[in-house]
């Protein structure tokens, strides 16, 4: 039998391996674990207690604020802002960052931007959810409470970023810029235990994952690719969650597309804490992602907490194939 390896052990044995880590990025990491554990518990039980439904507010963009969205951004803060590694948080749920002002926390080297519970339109008919988070080292000065600067930075600069699923089981799945692994919560220890080392994404595959339900709304080229996926016989799969959809794509291949259409001009998915976070996953796992309009997510300049992109990533020849057809159908700004 193989030896369990928790998420904890697994930070530790990296840390390790990186002889200036002075153990805050570990914590930080650990931290995430806990909220998540904390999040899981309520997801697991949304059906039973009060929990479901809307809060009667909106969010950043507009979408109604889910009861289960507010417990898990509420958690996510509380355990983050306790673990004095951070300085600050951007977050779908707040209009504005959140500078963590604690003794402990002002002199954190790290801030974090995350979805606490991304396509949570489908809790209430029990389909997956997800939280995705990406780790930043601060640009501000140390002593000095975080700036919007700190969040303000290219998908390059992350240092970490990760996602958990909470599906039929609950999987973490983060990368640090050496690769991606996958721990699955064992329930009976509490733990998140190593069982997807080193995920490496099919080059190809023969799954698509779009709302085709936008079809007639998406730019020509995009037509043309989705028409060339249905030519080639693909699957459509889309859950209308893009953890839940890109996690597929991580382990069985494929492409995830969210067009620019004429209700999303420049694309619905936020750049900063769910594009960025999926390109940093995907790249590392051997995958591609790049916008619509053919730039590499992570390189893609940011202006605001809030602001949208589309996207094209997943298996590095399915995308190169879209590219392809927007080069050829497209008016490409060059
Ligand atoms: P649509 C969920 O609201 C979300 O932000 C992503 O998780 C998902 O991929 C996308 O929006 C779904 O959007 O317009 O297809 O319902």
């Amino acid at each position: 039998m193989n030896k369990i390896v928790t998420l904890d052990e697994f930070i530790i044995r990296t840390e390790k391996e990186k002889p200036h880590s002075s153990g805050s990025f570990s914590r930080l990491l650990r931290d995430i674990g806990i909220a998540a554990k904390i999040v899981n518990r309520e997801v697991n039980k949304a059906g039973l207690v009060n929990i479901l439904g809307v809060d009667g507010s909106t969010n950043s963009t507009g979408d109604d604020v889910q009861k289960l969205d507010v417990f898990a951004n509420e958690k996510f803060i509380e355990t983050l802002s306790y673990s004095g590694e951070v300085c600050g948080i951007a977050s779908e749920e707040n209009q504005d960052f959140i500078p963590i002002q604690t003794d402990k926390n002002k002199l954190a080297q790290y801030v974090v931007v995350m979805d606490p519970l991304d396509g949570s339109s489908n809790i209430d008919v029990n389909v997956s959810v997800g939280t995705i988070f990406g780790i930043y080292r601060r640009k501000s000065p140390a002593e000095g409470p975080c700036q919007l600067e700190d969040f303000l930075q290219k998908g390059t600069e992350m240092v970490a970023a990760g996602y958990v699923l909470y599906g039929t089981s609950t999987l973490l799945v983060y990368s640090s810029g050496n690769g991606v692994n996958g721990f699955t919560l064992d329930p009976s220890i509490g733990e998140f235990c190593l069982s997807h080392r080193n995920i490496q994404m099919p080059v190809a595959g023969n799954y698509y994952s779009v709302n085709q339900g936008y079809y007639l709304k998406f730019d020509l080229e995009m037509r043309r690719y989705i028409d060339h996926c249905s030519d080639l016989n693909y699957r459509l799969r889309y859950i209308g969650s893009m953890v839940s959809d890109i996690h597929r794509i991580m382990f069985q291949g494929g492409i995830f597309l969210y067009p620019n259409t004429r209700k999303y001009p420049k694309g619905k998915l936020r750049l900063l804490y769910e594009c960025y976070p999926m390109a940093y996953l995907i790249e590392q796992a051997g995958g591609t992602a790049i916008t619509c309009k053919l730039e590499r997510v992570m390189e893609m300049d940011i202006h605001a907490l809030h602001q949208t992109s589309s996207i094209a990533m997943g298996s590095r020849d399915m995308v190169r194939d879209m590219k392809e057809f927007v080069e050829k159908y497209g008016a490409v700004i060059q």
